[in-house]
Order: structure tokens, then C-alpha cells, then sequence
């Protein structure tokens, strides 16, 4: 493959970015925006999402329901009522939302409040409804890798060649997708760091981003702020990872080179640096 015709930058329905577009992330969980009531809560959701989009976020990620290992479900009522008022207030402040979320009714509620696409960390798998509310909606699909939720937890992944076996089996989502009806066009591949892989495995398939995008749908890639992140910067295996939120310069370096790369969109939960390193790996491709 050249260096070129991997990427597919231009997703149906959606602006199509000259360069890899930054998704800026607002989780509306209760850790995210501690205090007040669940007025304050979406109100400083939404003015979040607003001042991503003034640091750069070309689209903005709306979730309500955390996916880290450990993490327990929220009920459907509670990610209802946390995801759909945001997604209305940054739709109608003209925001390209993107709405995360393992189910069909959110999803179907947040497309009907102005969202964009959606993004489902189980490709469709949690919820059987899924695909068809999509498909019904037209809506472009982020169909991420993912090996299913344990008790508190994502499974743990054993692989023996992790880049074959996720290329094949986000390949068999893709053909699940696509039979369900959502158009080729518009569907987004995503290798899901962190999900059921450690931080070996998400080097490795950030080393061979040319097999994801031999899949021929726009490439999302999703490091900002992850595990292997903390464990690359700690060194040593048994020193102290810094915390989450030190990992935003190294989660920048890894968007300059996902983007250069060729993937359509990384997505990260600090903006600014991350729109400076997409628009310097834009530069140096059009210097070529
Ligand atoms: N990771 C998280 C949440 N949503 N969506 C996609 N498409 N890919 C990901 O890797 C992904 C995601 C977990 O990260 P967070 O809790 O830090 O937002």
C-alpha cells in the first residue's frame, strides 16, 4: 500500500476535514463535574464542549456512561437524562456531536437532539438494536474493537498476533454493520486501546495504524490520557505511571502521529495541543 491510499478521510453526511479532525471529549459523569445539581451538571457539560471547540475540536464526544476497567453501568434512564440535554445545547450551538454510548435508545434519543454520528465502544455488539437505529437514521458509526464488559471490567485480551486478530474481527463487525444496513461510507474503524488490551498491545497497533486503514473506512484512534500512556512515561515497570491528566502532551505526540499516519480523527480529552499536532503532520504531509 502507499503511503496515501489508506486513508479515507471523508465520512458521508459530515465535514470533510483537509487534515485528521480532533473529537474533543465531554464525559457528563458525575466524576467528570463533581458538584451541584444535574441543571449545573449539563450547563458545565455543554460549556465545556463550547470551549473544546474554541481550542480547536472540530467535533465534540458526548458520553454519560464511563468505560474504564471497573467501571459499573449507569441505568438507561440516568445516561438519558446526562447525554441528551448536552447533546441538544451543543447541536443547536451548530457543534458537530458525536454521541458515545453502548445503547440504541440514547443513541436514537441523541440523533433525534441534533448529534451527528454515533459512537459505540462495542461496535454494536451490547445492544442488538443498535445497528438498526443507526441504519434507520443514516447516521455514520464508529464500530470500535471490543471483546465484551466483564463484571466491573473489560476481559482481558490474549492474543498472539493482536494486530491480525483485531484487523479480523473489526472486520467481521464491519460485514455485521454493513448487513444491518448502515452504507460503507459511513462507517469509522477504531482499534479500542485499552479494551481488553495492555499497554504492549496498544503500541503494537499503534506501530501497524497502515493495517487498520488497509480496512478502507476512516480510522478513529482514541489514546488520550490511557494506560499504556502512563506506563510508557513511567519507564521502568515498576515505577509510579503519572496520573491521567499528565499524559497530555504525551497523548498530543501520539495524535501527531496517528495523523500522520493517515487516520480521520483522534480523539482527546485536552484540545489544544492535540489541534496544534494535527495541523503541524498536515503541514509536513503537503510539504511532500
Ligand atoms: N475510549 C473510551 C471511551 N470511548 N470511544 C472510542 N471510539 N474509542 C475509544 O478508545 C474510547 C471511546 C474510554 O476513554 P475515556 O473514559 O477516557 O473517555
Amino acid at each position: 500500500m502507499s503511503k496515501q491510499t489508506g486513508r479515507r478521510r471523508h465520512l458521508a453526511g459530515l465535514t470533510a476535514w483537509d487534515r485528521c479532525a480532533v473529537m474533543g471529549v465531554v464525559n457528563v459523569t458525575p466524576d467528570s463535574f463533581s458538584d451541584g445539581g444535574r441543571f449545573f451538571d449539563t450547563t458545565a457539560a455543554i460549556k465545556h464542549g463550547l470551549d473544546l471547540v474554541a481550542e480547536g475540536a472540530d467535533l465534540v464526544d458526548v458520553g454519560g456512561e464511563s468505560t474504564r476497567p471497573g467501571a459499573t453501568r449507569v441505568d438507561e434512564d440516568e445516561e438519558l437524562r446526562r447525554v441528551v440535554p448536552v447533546v441538544r445545547g451543543l447541536a443547536s450551538e451548530g457543534v458537530t456531536v458525536s454521541v458515545d454510548t453502548m445503547r440504541a435508545s440514547v443513541a436514537e434519543q441523541a440523533l433525534a437532539a441534533g448529534a451527528a454520528l454515533v459512537n459505540d465502544v462495542s461496535g454494536g455488539l451490547a445492544d442488538p438494536r443498535m445497528i438498526p437505529v443507526v441504519a434507520d437514521a443514516g447516521a455514520p458509526f464508529v464500530v470500535m474493537h471490543w471483546r465484551g464488559l466483564l463484571e466491573g471490567g473489560n476481559v482481558r485480551g490474549t492474543y498472539t498476533d493482536v494486530v491480525t486478530e483485531v484487523v479480523d474481527e473489526l472486520h467481521a463487525r464491519v460485514e455485521a454493520v454493513l448487513d444491518g444496513g448502515i452504507a460503507p461510507d459511513r462507517i469509522v474503524v477504531d482499534p479500542g486501546l485499552g479494551f481488553s488490551k495492555d499497554a504492549e498491545h496498544d503500541l503494537v497497533l499503534l506501530a501497524h495504524l497502515d493495517r487498520l486503514l488497509a480496512l478502507g473506512h476512516p480510522l478513529l484512534v482514541a489514546a488520550s490520557r490511557k494506560r499504556f500512556l502512563g506506563r510508557v512515561l513511567a519507564g521502568r515497570p515498576e515505577a509510579t505511571p503519572p496520573p491521567a491528566r499528565e499524559r497530555d502532551a504525551a497523548t498530543a505526540a501520539v495524535s501527531a502521529l496517528a495523523a500522520h499516519a493517515g487516520a480521520w480523527a483522534v480523539r482527546v480529552h485536552q484540545v489544544r495541543a492535540t489541534a496544534d499536532a494535527v495541523r503541524v503532520a498536515r503541514a509536513v504531509e503537503g510539504a511532500r
